[in-house]
Parts: C-alpha cells; sequence; structure tokens
C-alpha cells in the first residue's frame, strides 16, 4: 500500500483547488462516503456536506447510515458519538484532529471523578443523583454516565433528559455546560435557589454541605466561549431599534441573556423557528456566526431580517479548523486506500459511553 499524501502539500492548495479535488473524490468515493456537516462548520466546507444538521441529528443520521466512511466535519465529541453509535462498524475521520470544544474540555474524568467521590462525603450520589453530560464532552464521559445510571443530552432534547432523570433520581449533576443545565432546568419550574455552582477548581466544589443537600441540580462551571461574548445590552439596543423584533438565543447562553429573549433552543430549534416567519419580522439572533450569516443569506430574499447579537465576531474557532484544505486531504486519501485521522473509542470506554447515548436517543423517539 502506498504511503498516505501529506497535509503540508494541501495546506498550500488555494481554496478553488481543494473544491474541485473535493467534487472529484465525492464522486469517486459515491456511496462509500457520507460527508457529516455542523451547522457551524464554514461554507467552504458546509457546501460538501451530504447531510446537516445538529449533533442529535447527526449522530442519529451516523447510526443509520451504511456508508464505509463518515466524514464529520464538526469538532472531535461529534466523531466520537459517530464512532460509538455505529459500534465501529464504520470508519469515521475528522479532517482536522484540532477540532476541539474548549467547552468540552473544561470537564474531565478525573475531576469528575473527584466531584462523585466529594458528593458522596455528603449525600449518597449513587442513588440521589443522575449525572447528565450535554454531549458537548469526552467519551469517557459519557462512559462514566453509562456506568452510574446517567445519560447524555443536546441542546435539542435537554428537557426531555432532565425529566428522564428526574424520574429515577432527586438530583441532577450536569456537566460540563452550567448554562444549558441552568436555563433547561429554570424552564422546569427549578427555581435558581435550587441550583448550586460546581466550582471544579476548589475543594467540595466551593460548595457547602448544606448547599449540596439543598440542590436538585449540580450545575459545573463550564461554558462556551463563543456564546459567552453575547450581553443583555446587545438585546436592550435591539429592542430599541426594533421594538417589534424577535430575540432568539442558544441555551449555552448565560440565564440573563436567555431570559431576554423571546425564545431560546437548539441550532435546529432557531433555523426552524426564523424558516416559519413571516415576511417583516426582524431577528436578534444569539448562536455562532456562520449558521447566523447562512440564514441571514436565506432569509433575505424572503423579507425576513436576521442580525447577529454581537457587533463582534463570535466565529467558534475550533469549528474553524476544518478548512477546504484539510477535507480535500482525508478524501484524496481515501481514494488512494488510504485512512488518515481515523477517530477509534477503545471498546472498554464505547460499551459504557453508548449506553447513556442509547438511553438519550431512546428519550428523544
Ligand atoms: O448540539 C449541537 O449540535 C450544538 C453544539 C449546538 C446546537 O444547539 O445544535
Ligand atoms: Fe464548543 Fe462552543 Fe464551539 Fe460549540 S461553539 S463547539 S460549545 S466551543
Amino acid at each position: 500500500m502506498s504511503a498516505a499524501l501529506k497535509i503540508d502539500r494541501f495546506n498550500l492548495l488555494p481554496d478553488d483547488e481543494c473544491e474541485a479535488r473535493i467534487v472529484a473524490a465525492k464522486r469517486l468515493l459515491g456511496r462509500r462516503l457520507v460527508i457529516l456537516g455542523h451547522h457551524y462548520q464554514r461554507d467552504e466546507v458546509f457546501r460538501h456536506a451530504d447531510f446537516t444538521g445538529d449533533s442529535l441529528k447527526l449522530s442519529q443520521l451516523a447510526a443509520q447510515t451504511d456508508a464505509e466512511f463518515i466524514v464529520f466535519c464538526g469538532v472531535h465529541f461529534m466523531a466520537e458519538v459517530a464512532d460509538i453509535v455505529t459500534g465501529g462498524r464504520r470508519t469515521v475521520i475528522l479532517p482536522d484532529l484540532a477540532a476541539g470544544c474548549s467547552m468540552a474540555d473544561m470537564a474531565d474524568l478525573a475531576k469528575v471523578r473527584k466531584c462523585w467521590k466529594e458528593l458522596s462525603e455528603v449525600i449518597d450520589p449513587d442513588e440521589q443523583v443522575t449525572p447528565v453530560t450535554y454531549i458537548n464532552s469526552a467519551a469517557d464521559l459519557k462512559a462514566f454516565c453509562g456506568e452510574h445510571g446517567g445519560i447524555v443530552c443536546t441542546s435539542s432534547n435537554a428537557r426531555a433528559v432532565l425529566e428522564w432523570a428526574y424520574g429515577r433520581r432527586e438530583k441532577v449533576l450536569f456537566f460540563p455546560d452550567q448554562h444549558l443545565g441552568r436555563n433547561t432546568a429554570y424552564r422546569m419550574g427549578i427555581p435558581l435557589e435550587h441550583m448550586a455552582l460546581w466550582d471544579f477548581t476548589k475543594p467540595m466544589g466551593g460548595l457547602t454541605p448544606e448547599r449540596i443537600r439543598q440542590a436538585k441540580i449540580i450545575l459545573w462551571k463550564g461554558f462556551c466561549s463563543v456564546h459567552q461574548m453575547f450581553h443583555p445590552q446587545h438585546i436592550h439596543k435591539f429592542r430599541r431599534e426594533h421594538p417589534q423584533g424577535k430575540v432568539i438565543s442558544h441555551p449555552e447562553n448565560d440565564f440573563e441573556v436567555c431570559q431576554l429573549s423571546d425564545y431560546v433552543g437548539s441550532t435546529e430549534y432557531i433555523l426552524r423557528t426564523v424558516r416559519a416567519s413571516e415576511s417583516g419580522t426582524h431577528w436578534l439572533v444569539g448562536t455562532e456566526l456562520n449558521l447566523v450569516n447562512r440564514l441571514k443569506a436565506e432569509m433575505a430574499p424572503k423579507g425576513v431580517t436576521v442580525q447577529f447579537m454581537s457587533p463582534m465576531v463570535c466565529m467558534c474557532s475550533t469549528m474553524f479548523r476544518t478548512d477546504p484544505q484539510h477535507l480535500a486531504w482525508t478524501l484524496d486519501n481515501l481514494v488512494a486506500n488510504q485512512v488518515v485521522n481515523q477517530i477509534r473509542v477503545p471498546e472498554a470506554v464505547a460499551v459504557p459511553a453508548r449506553r447513556a447515548l442509547d438511553r438519550m436517543l431512546e428519550v428523544v423517539d
């Protein structure tokens, strides 16, 4: 077998040449290949996806495909999920291995295990706490949830998943995103006083035993660096300029931004809601810039205006890593019978992680 083609040569190619290579390779690989594209991907990559969606939709599509190769234009945890739900029977590829998620990195197995152990000094977590991990997390955290009666959620199904969790145990430990946890729990009627923030840099999460006993939900102190750029003053300014306008935000935004918004939901929900609006509607949208720009261009001919929430550029820099050069490189290698950047979750992690993912997929169906 010949050696794999090197990325260095591809990094020097202009976008239009990569584009031509991607199109040609897709033709050659035909049904052996499926390209999945997350909503936050840049246009030059997004346009080559066979299927686009949020992480929930893409993980369901991955589970169903019979293609031999799944090239995941998204971030690392999404490719891991695709490998887990396909039971390792497909070859899952992440075009740039540096495409991680800064929020996912805020929780790791050692810290979560430490938290569980510290909680057990005050309560009995295996009896009283359901661990819920946002899909934006490493596979070993999903495995932790699988082993402790827990579950995975996405921003599309967080409420249904929390309801499932409370149906089993009285408390939830939610990681890594405090905002998704807080915003969802609040909408379910859990008051802020019954939410405790676990600061993983401090012993006992910085909480008193009393606070832990009182809490209905313990929120890991993680956040998305992209969504933390949106602020209440952006919404106030928009409302002054467009009193009839509508504000829609992602639940990774902080509590105040979500409280001030008319609608809060996942990327799929944002797309669905804005697409269903009438001509003449003005929208302010608080989520990643690539998605908002595409939605803006799509809705302009329908007389619907879409405005990005921040005056600054808030792009997910890790989603941005997947460029046409890396996509062309992975596809040209597949044409040459070489697999580069395969994501493979070890069996010992994949099996319990799958248990937590399957619980989620059952809740959604
Ligand atoms: O779940 C996803 O795909 C993410 C990261 C955002 C969303 O709401 O779709
Ligand atoms: Fe992670 Fe935020 Fe990027 Fe989503 S937008 S992949 S949560 S860093």
